[in-house]
Protein backbone atom coordinates (compact mmCIF):
# COMPACT_ATOMS: atom_id res chain seq x y z
CA UNK A 1 0.00 0.00 0.00
CA UNK A 2 1.26 3.34 -1.05
CA UNK A 3 2.88 5.51 1.94
CA UNK A 4 0.90 8.07 2.11
CA UNK A 5 -0.56 9.65 5.22
CA UNK A 6 -3.13 11.91 5.78
CA UNK A 7 -2.30 14.61 8.33
CA UNK A 8 -4.84 14.25 10.96
CA UNK A 9 -3.99 17.26 12.69
CA UNK A 10 -5.03 19.07 9.45
CA UNK A 11 -8.61 17.23 8.91
CA UNK A 12 -9.40 17.80 12.70
CA UNK A 13 -8.52 21.54 12.19
CA UNK A 14 -10.86 21.49 9.02
CA UNK A 15 -13.64 20.18 10.98
CA UNK A 16 -13.50 22.45 13.85
CA UNK A 17 -13.29 25.57 11.61
CA UNK A 18 -16.53 24.02 9.57
CA UNK A 19 -18.15 23.81 13.25
CA UNK A 20 -18.03 27.03 14.10
CA UNK A 21 -20.43 27.62 10.98
CA UNK A 22 -23.77 27.62 13.03
CA UNK A 23 -21.74 26.20 15.91
CA UNK A 24 -24.45 26.41 19.47
CA UNK A 25 -23.99 27.81 22.85
CA UNK A 26 -24.20 23.38 23.71
CA UNK A 27 -20.80 22.58 21.63
CA UNK A 28 -22.99 21.58 18.76
CA UNK A 29 -23.92 22.66 15.30
CA UNK A 30 -27.31 24.32 13.59
CA UNK A 31 -26.58 24.47 9.98
CA UNK A 32 -30.08 23.51 8.50
CA UNK A 33 -30.37 22.55 4.81
CA UNK A 34 -30.32 25.82 2.79
CA UNK A 35 -29.84 28.52 5.23
CA UNK A 36 -27.37 31.05 4.63
CA UNK A 37 -25.31 29.43 7.26
CA UNK A 38 -25.28 26.13 4.48
CA UNK A 39 -24.44 28.82 2.33
CA UNK A 40 -21.17 29.84 4.63
CA UNK A 41 -20.28 25.83 5.06
CA UNK A 42 -20.63 25.44 1.42
CA UNK A 43 -18.73 28.63 0.23
CA UNK A 44 -15.87 27.76 2.85
CA UNK A 45 -15.53 24.07 0.84
CA UNK A 46 -15.64 25.64 -2.38
CA UNK A 47 -12.77 27.45 -1.64
CA UNK A 48 -10.88 25.25 0.53
CA UNK A 49 -11.46 22.50 -2.94
CA UNK A 50 -10.48 25.22 -5.11
CA UNK A 51 -7.48 25.91 -3.62
CA UNK A 52 -6.63 22.26 -3.31
CA UNK A 53 -6.87 22.85 -7.14
CA UNK A 54 -10.02 21.49 -8.07
CA UNK A 55 -12.19 22.31 -10.57
CA UNK A 56 -16.02 22.81 -8.53
CA UNK A 57 -19.50 22.49 -10.36
CA UNK A 58 -22.78 22.71 -8.78
CA UNK A 59 -26.12 20.67 -9.91
CA UNK A 60 -29.75 22.09 -10.11
CA UNK A 61 -30.66 20.31 -6.71
CA UNK A 62 -27.47 21.70 -5.06
CA UNK A 63 -25.26 19.15 -5.06
CA UNK A 64 -21.82 20.01 -4.85
CA UNK A 65 -18.88 18.25 -6.98
CA UNK A 66 -15.43 19.05 -6.70
CA UNK A 67 -13.04 17.14 -9.07
CA UNK A 68 -9.36 16.43 -8.88
CA UNK A 69 -7.64 15.43 -12.49
CA UNK A 70 -6.49 11.99 -12.82
CA UNK A 71 -3.56 11.08 -15.45
CA UNK A 72 -6.93 9.74 -17.31
CA UNK A 73 -9.51 12.24 -18.04
CA UNK A 74 -12.00 10.13 -19.61
CA UNK A 75 -11.58 7.49 -16.46
CA UNK A 76 -14.81 7.12 -14.56
CA UNK A 77 -14.38 9.13 -11.09
CA UNK A 78 -13.74 7.44 -7.71
CA UNK A 79 -15.97 9.67 -5.40
CA UNK A 80 -16.67 10.47 -1.67
CA UNK A 81 -18.43 12.63 0.12
CA UNK A 82 -21.28 12.67 2.55
CA UNK A 83 -23.40 16.07 3.73
CA UNK A 84 -22.84 19.89 5.77
CA UNK A 85 -26.41 20.18 6.49
CA UNK A 86 -27.08 19.07 10.20
CA UNK A 87 -30.26 18.43 12.42
CA UNK A 88 -30.63 21.89 14.58
CA UNK A 89 -29.32 19.77 17.43
CA UNK A 90 -26.66 18.13 15.18
CA UNK A 91 -22.91 17.94 16.19
CA UNK A 92 -19.59 18.80 14.20
CA UNK A 93 -19.06 15.57 12.99
CA UNK A 94 -22.19 14.33 11.31
CA UNK A 95 -22.02 14.33 7.37
CA UNK A 96 -19.39 16.93 8.00
CA UNK A 97 -16.68 14.31 8.35
CA UNK A 98 -17.61 12.65 5.09
CA UNK A 99 -16.82 15.80 3.39
CA UNK A 100 -13.69 16.73 5.44
CA UNK A 101 -11.93 13.61 5.24
CA UNK A 102 -12.60 13.63 0.80
CA UNK A 103 -10.93 16.80 0.98
CA UNK A 104 -8.33 15.75 3.47
CA UNK A 105 -7.47 12.58 0.64
CA UNK A 106 -7.16 15.55 -1.59
CA UNK A 107 -4.84 17.70 0.27
CA UNK A 108 -2.83 14.50 0.86
CA UNK A 109 -2.52 13.37 -2.37
CA UNK A 110 -1.02 17.07 -3.08
CA UNK A 111 1.56 17.64 -0.99
CA UNK A 112 3.17 14.13 -2.33
CA UNK A 113 2.19 15.32 -5.82
CA UNK A 114 0.63 12.00 -6.36
CA UNK A 115 -1.68 11.48 -9.76
CA UNK A 116 -3.86 8.85 -9.66
CA UNK A 117 -5.22 6.53 -12.69
CA UNK A 118 -8.64 8.43 -12.02
CA UNK A 119 -9.98 11.53 -11.39
CA UNK A 120 -11.32 11.71 -7.45
CA UNK A 121 -14.29 13.54 -6.80
CA UNK A 122 -15.69 15.15 -3.49
CA UNK A 123 -19.49 15.62 -3.29
CA UNK A 124 -21.94 17.39 -0.77
CA UNK A 125 -25.47 16.45 -1.19
CA UNK A 126 -28.23 18.82 -0.12
CA UNK A 127 -30.32 18.24 2.53
CA UNK A 128 -29.21 15.04 3.69
CA UNK A 129 -30.88 15.24 7.36
CA UNK A 130 -34.65 15.66 6.05
CA UNK A 131 -34.87 18.01 8.87
CA UNK A 132 -36.34 21.29 7.26
CA UNK A 133 -37.14 19.76 4.14
CA UNK A 134 -38.08 16.10 3.93
CA UNK A 135 -37.54 13.26 3.49
CA UNK A 136 -33.89 12.92 3.87
CA UNK A 137 -31.38 12.13 1.56
CA UNK A 138 -33.09 14.34 -0.99
CA UNK A 139 -30.40 15.56 -3.12
CA UNK A 140 -28.40 12.19 -3.44
CA UNK A 141 -31.98 11.12 -4.11
CA UNK A 142 -32.67 13.12 -6.60
CA UNK A 143 -29.08 12.16 -8.23
CA UNK A 144 -29.77 9.08 -8.27
CA UNK A 145 -33.44 9.00 -9.71
CA UNK A 146 -35.41 7.98 -6.76
CA UNK A 147 -37.55 11.18 -7.68
CA UNK A 148 -37.48 13.61 -10.38
CA UNK A 149 -36.24 16.76 -10.03
CA UNK A 150 -39.33 19.02 -9.42
CA UNK A 151 -40.29 16.58 -6.45
CA UNK A 152 -36.98 18.06 -4.86
CA UNK A 153 -37.83 22.10 -5.99
CA UNK A 154 -40.42 21.82 -4.30
CA UNK A 155 -39.93 20.51 -0.84
CA UNK A 156 -41.60 22.40 1.43
CA UNK A 157 -40.09 23.63 4.53
CA UNK A 158 -41.45 21.94 7.18
CA UNK A 159 -42.33 24.85 9.88
CA UNK A 160 -42.55 27.43 6.87
CA UNK A 161 -44.01 25.53 4.35
CA UNK A 162 -44.14 28.72 1.70
CA UNK A 163 -40.87 28.35 1.21
CA UNK A 164 -39.24 25.26 -0.66
CA UNK A 165 -36.09 23.88 -1.11
CA UNK A 166 -35.44 25.14 -4.50
CA UNK A 167 -36.67 28.78 -3.59
CA UNK A 168 -33.92 28.24 -0.81
CA UNK A 169 -31.72 27.18 -2.98
CA UNK A 170 -31.62 29.45 -5.01
CA UNK A 171 -31.37 32.45 -2.51
CA UNK A 172 -28.36 31.02 -1.28
CA UNK A 173 -26.72 30.85 -4.57
CA UNK A 174 -26.61 27.08 -5.25
CA UNK A 175 -29.45 26.20 -7.43
CA UNK A 176 -26.51 24.90 -10.09
CA UNK A 177 -26.82 24.71 -13.97
CA UNK A 178 -25.16 20.94 -14.18
CA UNK A 179 -27.91 18.69 -14.97
CA UNK A 180 -28.58 16.08 -12.30
CA UNK A 181 -27.01 12.17 -12.21
CA UNK A 182 -25.09 10.11 -14.54
CA UNK A 183 -21.44 11.21 -13.70
CA UNK A 184 -19.51 8.71 -14.62
CA UNK A 185 -18.26 6.99 -11.46
CA UNK A 186 -16.44 4.07 -10.67
CA UNK A 187 -17.19 3.82 -7.29
CA UNK A 188 -18.19 5.67 -3.80
CA UNK A 189 -17.08 5.92 -0.37
CA UNK A 190 -18.16 7.33 2.15
CA UNK A 191 -16.94 8.04 5.35
CA UNK A 192 -19.12 8.38 8.44
CA UNK A 193 -19.43 8.83 12.66
CA UNK A 194 -21.42 5.62 13.91
CA UNK A 195 -24.11 7.81 15.66
CA UNK A 196 -24.39 4.54 17.53
CA UNK A 197 -22.39 2.52 20.25
CA UNK A 198 -21.28 -0.30 18.65
CA UNK A 199 -18.04 -0.03 17.48
CA UNK A 200 -17.30 1.74 21.14
CA UNK A 201 -18.74 -1.03 22.70
CA UNK A 202 -16.94 -3.72 20.66
CA UNK A 203 -13.61 -1.56 21.08
CA UNK A 204 -13.09 -1.21 16.85
CA UNK A 205 -11.98 2.09 15.38
CA UNK A 206 -13.18 0.83 11.74
CA UNK A 207 -16.98 0.04 10.92
CA UNK A 208 -16.59 -1.98 7.59
CA UNK A 209 -20.03 -1.05 6.88
CA UNK A 210 -22.30 -4.11 4.79
CA UNK A 211 -24.92 -2.35 3.92
CA UNK A 212 -27.84 0.03 5.95
CA UNK A 213 -31.21 -1.17 7.37
CA UNK A 214 -34.87 0.09 5.10
CA UNK A 215 -36.54 2.71 6.71
CA UNK A 216 -40.23 3.63 6.26
CA UNK A 217 -41.56 7.20 7.49
CA UNK A 218 -45.31 8.18 8.08
CA UNK A 219 -47.14 11.30 7.97
CA UNK A 220 -50.24 10.57 10.34
CA UNK A 221 -53.10 13.27 10.75
CA UNK A 222 -55.91 12.37 13.57
CA UNK A 223 -59.15 14.18 13.13
CA UNK A 224 -61.34 14.63 16.32
CA UNK A 225 -63.41 17.86 17.37
CA UNK A 226 -62.25 20.92 18.96
CA UNK A 227 -64.21 22.00 21.71
CA UNK A 228 -64.11 24.04 25.12
CA UNK A 229 -62.32 22.52 28.04
CA UNK A 230 -64.23 23.14 30.72
CA UNK A 231 -68.38 22.37 29.64
CA UNK A 232 -67.68 19.16 27.29
CA UNK A 233 -67.86 16.09 29.31
CA UNK A 234 -65.40 13.53 28.83
CA UNK A 235 -67.78 11.12 27.63
CA UNK A 236 -68.39 13.33 24.46
CA UNK A 237 -65.01 14.12 23.66
CA UNK A 238 -63.43 13.47 20.51
CA UNK A 239 -59.75 14.64 21.23
CA UNK A 240 -57.31 14.20 18.64
CA UNK A 241 -54.39 14.68 20.94
CA UNK A 242 -55.56 11.57 23.60
CA UNK A 243 -56.03 9.44 20.20
CA UNK A 244 -52.63 10.45 19.01
CA UNK A 245 -50.93 9.89 22.64
CA UNK A 246 -52.03 6.40 22.23
CA UNK A 247 -50.97 5.70 18.78
CA UNK A 248 -47.24 7.20 19.89
CA UNK A 249 -47.11 4.40 22.57
CA UNK A 250 -48.13 1.79 19.77
CA UNK A 251 -45.18 3.12 17.63
CA UNK A 252 -43.01 2.43 20.83
CA UNK A 253 -44.10 -0.80 21.51
CA UNK A 254 -43.92 -1.88 17.83
CA UNK A 255 -40.71 -1.27 18.26
CA UNK A 256 -40.28 -3.00 21.24
CA UNK A 257 -42.16 -6.03 19.99
CA UNK A 258 -40.12 -6.57 16.60
CA UNK A 259 -36.65 -6.96 18.43
CA UNK A 260 -33.39 -7.50 17.53
CA UNK A 261 -32.95 -4.17 15.45
CA UNK A 262 -36.48 -2.66 14.90
CA UNK A 263 -36.38 1.06 15.47
CA UNK A 264 -39.06 3.17 16.16
CA UNK A 265 -39.31 6.69 16.50
CA UNK A 266 -42.16 9.66 16.74
CA UNK A 267 -40.39 13.17 16.43
CA UNK A 268 -42.23 15.46 14.94
CA UNK A 269 -45.95 16.63 16.62
CA UNK A 270 -47.97 19.35 15.39
CA UNK A 271 -51.31 20.08 17.99
CA UNK A 272 -54.25 22.37 16.80
CA UNK A 273 -55.00 24.65 17.65
CA UNK A 274 -52.82 24.19 20.54
CA UNK A 275 -54.62 26.08 22.86
CA UNK A 276 -54.40 25.24 27.07
CA UNK A 277 -58.48 24.95 27.35
CA UNK A 278 -59.30 23.90 23.78
CA UNK A 279 -59.71 20.30 22.88
CA UNK A 280 -57.10 19.23 20.42
CA UNK A 281 -59.01 18.84 16.88
CA UNK A 282 -56.00 17.94 14.66
CA UNK A 283 -52.81 16.39 15.45
CA UNK A 284 -50.16 15.91 12.96
CA UNK A 285 -47.23 13.16 13.91
CA UNK A 286 -44.23 11.86 11.94
CA UNK A 287 -43.25 8.03 12.40
CA UNK A 288 -40.01 6.57 11.33
CA UNK A 289 -39.20 2.70 11.43
CA UNK A 290 -36.37 1.15 10.61
CA UNK A 291 -35.12 -2.57 9.96
CA UNK A 292 -32.39 -4.47 8.59
CA UNK A 293 -35.51 -6.95 7.03
CA UNK A 294 -37.79 -6.35 4.91
CA UNK A 295 -40.12 -8.49 5.68
CA UNK A 296 -40.12 -6.73 9.48
CA UNK A 297 -40.83 -3.44 8.18
CA UNK A 298 -44.08 -4.43 6.37
CA UNK A 299 -45.34 -6.51 9.29
CA UNK A 300 -44.54 -3.00 11.22
CA UNK A 301 -46.43 -1.18 8.64
CA UNK A 302 -49.49 -3.48 9.15
CA UNK A 303 -49.05 -3.27 13.18
CA UNK A 304 -49.25 0.57 12.55
CA UNK A 305 -52.27 0.79 10.50
CA UNK A 306 -53.96 -1.60 13.25
CA UNK A 307 -52.86 0.35 15.91
CA UNK A 308 -54.35 3.77 14.39
CA UNK A 309 -57.50 2.19 13.79
CA UNK A 310 -58.40 0.37 16.93
CA UNK A 311 -57.47 3.53 18.77
CA UNK A 312 -59.42 6.07 16.43
CA UNK A 313 -62.65 4.34 16.49
CA UNK A 314 -61.77 4.11 20.37
CA UNK A 315 -61.56 7.96 20.74
CA UNK A 316 -64.39 8.97 17.91
CA UNK A 317 -61.53 10.26 15.64
CA UNK A 318 -60.28 9.57 12.24
CA UNK A 319 -56.89 8.58 11.56
CA UNK A 320 -54.89 9.24 8.30
CA UNK A 321 -51.84 7.05 8.03
CA UNK A 322 -49.52 8.22 4.62
CA UNK A 323 -46.67 6.32 4.20
CA UNK A 324 -44.24 9.09 3.33
CA UNK A 325 -41.01 7.54 2.29
CA UNK A 326 -39.55 4.52 2.22
CA UNK A 327 -36.61 2.65 1.09
CA UNK A 328 -35.39 -1.34 1.09
CA UNK A 329 -32.69 -2.97 3.45
CA UNK A 330 -29.31 -1.81 1.33
CA UNK A 331 -26.46 -4.29 0.73
CA UNK A 332 -23.14 -2.25 -0.12
CA UNK A 333 -21.03 -3.56 -3.60
CA UNK A 334 -18.70 -6.56 -2.14
CA UNK A 335 -15.65 -4.93 -4.14
CA UNK A 336 -15.48 -1.76 -1.84
CA UNK A 337 -16.62 -3.76 1.49
CA UNK A 338 -13.82 -5.40 0.70
CA UNK A 339 -11.51 -2.92 -0.24
CA UNK A 340 -12.21 -1.12 3.14
CA UNK A 341 -11.51 -4.09 5.13
CA UNK A 342 -7.91 -4.49 3.58
CA UNK A 343 -7.32 -1.40 3.82
CA UNK A 344 -8.51 -1.18 7.73
CA UNK A 345 -6.33 -4.61 8.20
CA UNK A 346 -3.27 -3.38 6.57
CA UNK A 347 -3.52 -0.10 8.42
CA UNK A 348 -4.07 -2.78 11.39
CA UNK A 349 -6.98 -0.72 12.56
CA UNK A 350 -9.12 -2.89 14.94
CA UNK A 351 -12.51 -3.46 12.75
CA UNK A 352 -15.66 -4.96 12.55
CA UNK A 353 -18.20 -5.68 9.94
CA UNK A 354 -21.65 -3.26 10.51
CA UNK A 355 -24.80 -2.65 9.78
CA UNK A 356 -25.88 1.04 8.96
CA UNK A 357 -28.87 2.29 11.64
CA UNK A 358 -28.62 5.41 10.15
CA UNK A 359 -29.59 6.12 6.36
CA UNK A 360 -26.91 7.97 4.53
CA UNK A 361 -26.50 9.34 1.02
CA UNK A 362 -24.16 6.22 0.33
CA UNK A 363 -27.70 4.19 0.44
CA UNK A 364 -29.08 5.68 -2.68
CA UNK A 365 -25.46 6.21 -4.53
CA UNK A 366 -25.44 2.39 -4.06
CA UNK A 367 -27.83 2.43 -6.55
CA UNK A 368 -25.76 4.24 -9.23
CA UNK A 369 -22.65 2.73 -8.24
CA UNK A 370 -20.07 0.32 -6.27
CA UNK A 371 -20.85 2.01 -2.91
CA UNK A 372 -18.55 1.18 0.33
CA UNK A 373 -18.48 3.43 3.87
CA UNK A 374 -16.11 3.41 6.50
CA UNK A 375 -17.66 3.77 9.93
CA UNK A 376 -15.54 5.57 12.96
CA UNK A 377 -17.13 5.43 16.83
CA UNK A 378 -18.45 8.51 18.49
CA UNK A 379 -18.42 9.08 21.81
CA UNK A 380 -20.98 7.24 23.88
CA UNK A 381 -22.64 6.39 20.21
CA UNK A 382 -24.65 9.87 20.39
CA UNK A 383 -25.45 11.76 17.52
CA UNK A 384 -28.33 13.89 16.53
CA UNK A 385 -27.18 15.68 19.68
CA UNK A 386 -24.86 18.85 20.45
CA UNK A 387 -22.70 16.78 22.52
CA UNK A 388 -21.66 14.78 19.50
CA UNK A 389 -18.17 14.24 19.84
CA UNK A 390 -15.13 12.05 18.21
CA UNK A 391 -11.34 11.20 19.09
CA UNK A 392 -8.96 12.83 16.83
CA UNK A 393 -7.11 9.68 15.84
CA UNK A 394 -9.96 7.65 15.07
CA UNK A 395 -11.42 10.78 12.96
CA UNK A 396 -7.70 10.39 11.38
CA UNK A 397 -7.83 6.55 11.17
CA UNK A 398 -11.12 6.38 9.16
CA UNK A 399 -9.65 9.13 7.03
CA UNK A 400 -6.67 6.78 6.39
CA UNK A 401 -8.89 3.72 5.46
CA UNK A 402 -10.26 6.10 3.01
CA UNK A 403 -7.56 7.60 1.41
CA UNK A 404 -6.32 3.73 0.61
CA UNK A 405 -9.47 2.24 -0.16
CA UNK A 406 -9.92 5.39 -2.43
CA UNK A 407 -6.88 4.78 -4.14
CA UNK A 408 -7.36 0.84 -4.70
CA UNK A 409 -10.54 1.67 -6.65
CA UNK A 410 -8.64 4.99 -8.23
CA UNK A 411 -5.76 2.71 -9.51
CA UNK A 412 -6.79 -0.65 -10.02
O1 LIG B 1 -32.22 9.77 9.40
C1 LIG B 1 -31.10 9.37 9.08
O2 LIG B 1 -30.79 8.21 9.21
C2 LIG B 1 -30.08 10.32 8.53
O3 LIG B 1 -29.50 11.05 9.58
N1 LIG B 1 -30.64 11.21 7.55
MN1 LIG C 1 -25.15 11.97 8.29
MN1 LIG D 1 -27.80 12.77 10.43
MN1 LIG E 1 -27.40 10.25 7.20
Amino acid sequence: MENLRIDGERLWASLMEMGRIGATPKGGVCRLAATDLDRQGRDLFVRWCEEAGCTVVVDRIGNIFARRPGRNPDAPAVMTGSHLDTQPTGGRFDGVYGVLAGLEVVRTLNDADYQTEAPIEIVVWTNEEGSRFSPAMVGSGIYAGVWDLSYGLERPDNNEPGKTLGGELAAIGYAGPEPVGGRPTKAYFEAHIEQGPILEDEEKVIGIVTGAQGQRWYEITVTGQEAHAGPTPMKKRRDALVASARMIDAVNRIGMANQPNACATVGFVRVSPNSRNTIPGQVFFTVDFRHPVDAVLTKMDEELRAACATFAAETGTEAEVKEFWYFPPTPFDADCVNAVREAAAQAQFPHMDIISGAGHDAVYMARVAPTGMIFVPCADGISHNEVEDAKPSDIAAGCEVLLHAMLRSANG
